[in-house]
């Protein structure tokens, strides 16, 4: 509540913001980010937003895209002299400066008061004003009551709306997941009120593959998924050399950890990805096992209790024998998970 009213007051007068999230936004980092600086601009503010790295294209329709300055791809000094010059900062989605690298370093040192919007597991203390809570569904579900809660729900338009509904839609997994409450349709009728179409946002998230993506995610459930019935765990291992095979684009493996998971009895889902920089692993579980967790002892990361990320500077091979080693000793939990949904 003072967090509230501190912002309601520093966002009285026109100011330069930044708004910026974790790298290679899924729907809800972007549609929360673009949600909040369509509200910011129409307030008078100037805003920019600032993302790590790029993200799919089937983000690409969301009102104010073109706008947004891609920090790797060659605007680290434009981008630089915004956050250095910023009055407000956004961070959304995300509460660990490091988590976006060089870009949160430029952002710890700048002088602007730092907004974290966001429901990801044990934040840094490095915001003046804050609102976070991991019992919301999605980031774009904390930007939409913000809005609400500074008096401004009448600015919410329809390209607003549209970008708030698909990061709540995909974060809650199409309304599946156990995020998503009574308050979470609430928050999407409101939206669908003021103009959301669901039917189009939802095409043009899900309905956009290219060929090769549905032919990669053929070859990885055929090929690569592995399954260990005695410790209730899926998994898949993807080398650089078959997403290169299939001309994987970014994001092309989002979504697939979760075909992993959707295996009668798996209780623990695993993905792991030769990125250039790192193996990337996305983990998911059922139940009360804490990939979050897990993924923070073992692999760098954390995330939610039942969506996390991590990674690993060893070799792929190395990574998934660390990862199998790791298992047996967490055989009980894997197993007394699985009574609750027998
Ligand atoms: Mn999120």
């Amino acid at each position: 509540m003072q967090d509230l009213q501190a912002l309601k007051q520093a966002l009285s007068t026109p100011k330069k913001v930044v708004i910026t999230t974790h790298p290679k936004p899924d729907a809800d980092a972007l549609g929360s980010s673009l949600g909040m600086a369509g509200y910011l601009k129409k307030k008078g503010h100037s805003v920019t937003v600032v993302t790590p790295t790029d993200y799919p294209g089937f983000l690409h329709w969301m009102s104010g895209n073109t706008d947004v300055l891609v920090f790797n791809e060659g605007n680290e000094e434009k981008a630089s002299g915004l956050v250095a010059d910023a009055e407000l900062i956004f961070c959304l989605d995300f509460s660990v400066l490091s988590r976006i690298y060089e870009l949160g370093e430029l952002i710890r040192k700048a002088p602007a008061d730092k907004v974290l919007i966001d429901h990801h597991l044990e934040p840094e203390d490095f915001a003046r004003y804050s609102f976070w809570s991991t019992a919301a569904a999605s980031t774009a579900e904390l930007v939409y009551q913000l809005i609400v809660d500074l008096g401004d729900r009448h600015l919410i338009d329809k390209n607003i709306a549209e970008a708030l509904y698909a990061g709540i839609m995909t974060d809650t997994g199409s309304f599946k997941h156990p995020s998503t409450t009574e308050l979470t349709h609430k928050v999407v009728a409101d939206l669908i009120s003021l103009g959301a179409d669901v039917h189009r946002v939802s095409k043009l998230i899900y309905d956009n593959n290219s060929l090769e993506k549905l032919r990669f995610l053929g070859f990885a459930l055929s090929e690569k998924l592995q399954y260990l019935p005695e410790l209730h765990t899926a998994y898949m291992v993807i080398s650089a050399e078959e997403l290169d095979k299939f001309k994987s684009r970014t994001g092309d493996t989002e979504g697939l950890v979760n075909f992993a998971l959707s295996i009668e009895g798996v209780v623990l889902a695993a993905l792991f990805v030769e990125r250039p920089e790192a193996v990337k692993i996305s983990f998911r579980s059922i139940g009360d096992f804490s990939v979050s967790q897990f993924a923070k002892d073992h692999f760098e990361g954390g995330g939610h209790k039942n969506a996390a990320g991590g990674k690993s500077d060893m070799s792929l091979e190395e990574t998934a024998d660390k990862f199998l080693h790791l298992l047996p000793q967490y055989k009980d939990q894997l197993q007394e998970k699985k009574l609750i949904y027998q």
